[in-house]
């Protein structure tokens, strides 16, 4: 998380940083885009080799989407960078992966063979960044399963694990949130920067109780 210094009203203005990573057809953009207020920069291309037969377009570069909060205390200004899923743009998450508040790591719940090496990326991503995670287990409805599968990956007991539907606002917006909470219960910084994240939060869930 940053405070941007341009001016006199400087200290108001937050950045928070979420990396939200996975394997190849996990849900990565579809969780950016659902939650995104500007328009989500994506790379999806054509997909190539034998990963095509699974679905046509991937992400080769990187997703990139906010959603904002402005009030009488200033903006906060959430940034979500979304890696590529094919292993061989795994370098993308290096490039990516400074100064992250969170980590959201999803994977496909009902995908078996991608889980060992999405708990490997997973682990070794951690070791590196000592930074919360979240691991988002989409297209999965219940939550016994859902930590069964997170455990499998390496997920430690007080990380937290999210049953999801990604393509459902509630659903993404459920992930978001859980992120930033972790990152408020794991917060290395003054206790100044509890209340931007508190407003993303409050944001997220009036959302969804106007949604719901
Ligand atoms: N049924 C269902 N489909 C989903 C869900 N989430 C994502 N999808 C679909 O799964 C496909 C892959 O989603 P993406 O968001 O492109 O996955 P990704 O992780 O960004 O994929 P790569 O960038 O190629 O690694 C898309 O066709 C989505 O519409 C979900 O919750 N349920
Ligand atoms: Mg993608």
């Amino acid at each position: 998380m940053s405070s941007p210094d341009t001016g006199a009203d400087a200290h108001d203005d937050h950045v928070v940083k979420l990396l939200v990573t996975g394997p190849f057809n996990a849900g990565k953009t579809t969780l950016i885009g659902s939650i995104s207020q500007t328009p989500v920069v994506d790379t999806d291309v054509a997909t190539t080799g034998d990963e095509a037969a699974t679905k046509q377009r991937t992400t080769v570069a990187m997703d990139f989407g906010t959603y904002s909060v402005t009030d009488d205390e200033g903006r906060v200004e959430l940034l979500m960078f979304g890696t590529p899923g094919q292993a061989r743009f795994a370098f993308m998450t290096d490039v990516m992966k400074g100064d992250v508040d969170a980590v959201i790591s999803v994977v496909d719940g009902s995908d078996d063979a991608s889980h060992q090496l999405a708990g490997q990326a997973m682990r070794s991503l951690l070791a590196d960044l000592h930074t919360p995670l979240v691991v988002a287990v989409n297209r999965c409805d219940d939550p016994d399963e859902a930590h069964r599968i997170a455990r499998r990956l390496g997920a430690l007991s007080n990380e937290a694990v999210v049953p999801c539907q990604l393509i459902h606002g509630e659903s993404a917006r459920d992930v978001v949130v859980a992120a930033l909470i972790a990152a408020l219960e794991r917060l290395e910084r003054p206790d100044s920067w509890r209340t931007p994240l508190q407003r993303v939060i409050d944001a997220l869930r009036r959302t969804e109780a106007v949604a719901a």
